[in-house]
């Protein structure tokens, strides 16, 4: 096996109430380890055996022919940066250069989560929602399936999955509840701090 399953950072039953053991059962059991599995067949005996996860995103990214490679690779890299982007003692508030940075950029935490909210509602189907730092700037995305900010020169600093199998066992089409809990209850950030100061 080339890629491994990375563990969870915490125990499935670690978000309830917020999110359900079951559905980290399925979730991180079922999808994230199928993408795993699919990842490493696809890369058996090709030159992207030795490659890191993030070399295969960003070198087949775009390349029609290379889809189903990005796609696991994405998938991959994608649910363990959720997973890892949620703590059982998340939410609050952000401090310190992460809160200025917050705050320089959308006015304040609220306005923030507004604005993640927003994009991610307004993701049509499969994808995720994103807060990136492009050029200096904080700012919210939302992609499309698998896609992802390393494919758009972007650095990812957290992730929303609203795929429906992220939340449907807790939220059933509810999807900006889910994301309002994950941002109130679960977002965990010292994670991003850590990767905006990576970034910078
Ligand atoms: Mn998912």
């Amino acid at each position: 096996m080339s890629f491994e399953l990375p563990p969870l950072p915490y125990p499935e039953t670690a978000l309830e109430p917020h999110y359900s053991a079951k559905t980290i059962s399925f979730h991180y059991g079922k999808h994230h380890k199928s993408y795993a599995t699919k990842l490493n067949t696809l890369v058996a005996g090709t030159e992207h055996e030795t490659s890191t996860l993030e070399e295969i995103i960003r070198s087949t990214a775009g390349d029609e022919s290379q889809k189903g490679l990005f796609n696991n690779a994405a998938q991959v890299w994608n649910h363990t940066f959720f997973w890892r982007s949620m703590t059982p003692e998340g939410g609050g508030r952000p401090s310190g250069e992460l809160a200025q940075r917050i705050e320089q950029d959308f006015g304040s935490t609220d306005s923030l989560a507004k604005a993640l909210t927003a994009t991610a509602v307004q993701r049509f189907g499969s994808g995720w929602a994103w807060l990136v730092v492009e050029d200096g700037t904080l700012k919210t995305v939302n992609t499309l399936n698998a896609d992802n900010p390393l494919a758009h020169g972007q650095s990812a600093l957290m992730t929303i999955d609203v795929w429906e199998h992220a939340y449907y066992l807790d939220y059933q089409n509810r999807r900006v509840d889910y994301v309002a809990a994950v941002l109130e209850h679960l977002v965990n950030w010292d994670f991003v701090a850590s990767n905006l100061a990576a970034a910078s």
